[in-house]
């Protein structure tokens, strides 16, 4: 009997000592955070991040040939959009460039991304900004290009090259004259047409799904950019900053809407808040659906009421539903201004008016969808060389913003057809004979 105890103590005692052994493995694992399961969750939600920014990057260039096409071809044939259709154009490019002018005033003046200390969430070292060229020369180079760089500027020498360096200016140059070539072919430019309608509205389905992604995704980018930059204190910061950004976006859009209704109430003479309450139903569904698309049969109604013609209106909305987005404009500018801001890269005067441009026809661009504007601020981002990694400093909000801006859209395109409607009147047919 004592023999039998003997063999199981050291048959007990051996099993201690490899179950120490297994114990202390277990914990230097722990100890190199191998096994750490928020290691793991952490990983995999910065990874989430990073395909989604690395999607983004892989759409820009369809999205732009597609967005841009779109755009352009919606207008009809550009060789006979007569009066009405003239004087349409004339009105949504130069409200969207007071929007745009409007939103990078406020942003260049309050700085919201300015961080106090150096810290930025988003610090991007690899991504230098242009050099500070004079704006001539920049200009210059913009549309001329770099000596012996067969795809930079905005008429390269090899638009594949181009594209590949992701050149959006030149690509977008190309597919606005490409788009409105396609507008003059008559019957047999519809079915090239229809295609790129398709190509667009697929392009737009891709980017939402990469959006599925994205929440958990930009929570691991802005959790690890945080947590390398300095913790809660960091965190604090980056609040601070995103409610900054947030006031800038949104006193942007209240002062383009007083603009728009001073505007109204020069050219017309309507009482401007008389106007607003007449148009509320319409706003109200924009905030609600972030779709001027969705929104554009109530529009169609609210101005109807307010007297504007059918033919006016039938023209305008539908048009504007598609390429007049001011709020979307203003939105990106300010966004572009605050990323770089947030990454401490200065950008230069030649370099504001490259967002300028950029955003105007990033707008022009944008589907009447929700998150439609935020898709092509990867244009403007590209456009001025910024980290696309910066969008995720300032998604958690768009949800909200998107909102706002689709009201103001929606808000800049009614307003456009009421003074449209009394310049023009019934005199003219749009796409009439010039
Ligand atoms: N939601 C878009 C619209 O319907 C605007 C945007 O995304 O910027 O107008």
């Amino acid at each position: 009997e004592v023999k039998r105890l003997e063999t199981q103590v050291a048959t007990l005692e051996s099993e201690v000592v490899r179950l120490t052994k297994v114990r202390d493995e277990a914990l230097l694992d722990v100890k190199a955070g191998k096994l750490r399961l928020a290691d793991v969750v952490w990983k995999f939600t910065k990874f989430l991040g990073d395909l989604f920014l690395q999607v983004l990057k892989l759409l820009v260039i369809p999205l732009v040939v597609t967005s841009m096409i779109c755009g352009i071809t919606s207008i009809g044939d550009i060789r006979k959009i007569g009066k009405l259709g003239s004087r349409t154009i004339i009105y949504f490019m130069s409200t969207t460039t007071v929007a745009v002018f409007i939103g990078l005033m406020l942003v260049v003046i309050v700085q919201p991304g300015k961080a106090t200390d150096d810290t930025f969430a988003f610090k991007d070292s690899k991504t230098a900004s242009k050099e500070n060229r004079d704006v001539v020369e920049t200009l210059l180079a913009v549309v001329r290009g770099d000596e012996g760089d067969k795809g930079s500027g905005m008429f390269p020498e090899n638009l594949i090259l181009a594209a590949a360096q992701m050149n959006v200016m030149a690509v977008i140059v190309f597919s606005l004259l490409f788009g409105g070539a396609l507008t003059t072919l008559g019957e047999r430019g519809k079915p090239a047409i229809a295609f790129f309608d398709a190509a667009n509205e697929a392009i737009m389905k891709m980017v939402h799904l990469a959006m599925i992604c994205a929440p958990v995704g930009i929570f691991g980018l802005v959790a690890s950019n945080i947590a390398r930059n300095g913790g809660g204190s960091q965190l604090g910061e980056e609040l601070t900053r995103l409610g900054y950004y947030a006031a800038v976006v949104l006193g942007g859009l209240v002062l383009h809407v007083l603009f728009l209704q001073l505007l109204m109430w020069m050219m017309t003479g309507r009482n401007p808040w008389q106007f607003m309450g007449q148009m509320s139903r319409a706003i109200l569904t924009a905030m609600s659906t972030s779709s001027s698309s969705a929104t554009l049969p109530i529009s169609m109604e609210c101005v109807s009421k307010a007297g504007v013609s059918d033919r006016t209106s039938r023209f305008v909305l539908p048009l504007g539903a598609t390429i007049n987005m001011d709020g979307t404009a203003l939105y990106e500018a300010v966004a572009v201004v605050f990323i770089a801001q947030s990454s401490g890269i200065e950008l230069s005067i030649a370099q504001l008016v490259v967002v300028m441009l950029t955003a105007t026809l990033a707008a022009i661009g944008a589907a009447g969808i929700p998150e439609a504007g935020l898709v092509t601020m990867v244009i403007v981002l590209t456009a001025v060389g910024l980290p696309v990694t910066g969008i995720g400093s300032i998604l958690a909000i768009d949800w909200f913003l998107d909102r706002m801006r689709t009201s103001v859209n929606v808000f800049g395109d009614m307003t456009g057809s009421v003074i449209l409607d009394k310049m023009v009147g019934s005199s003219d047919e749009p796409n009439a004979k010039v």
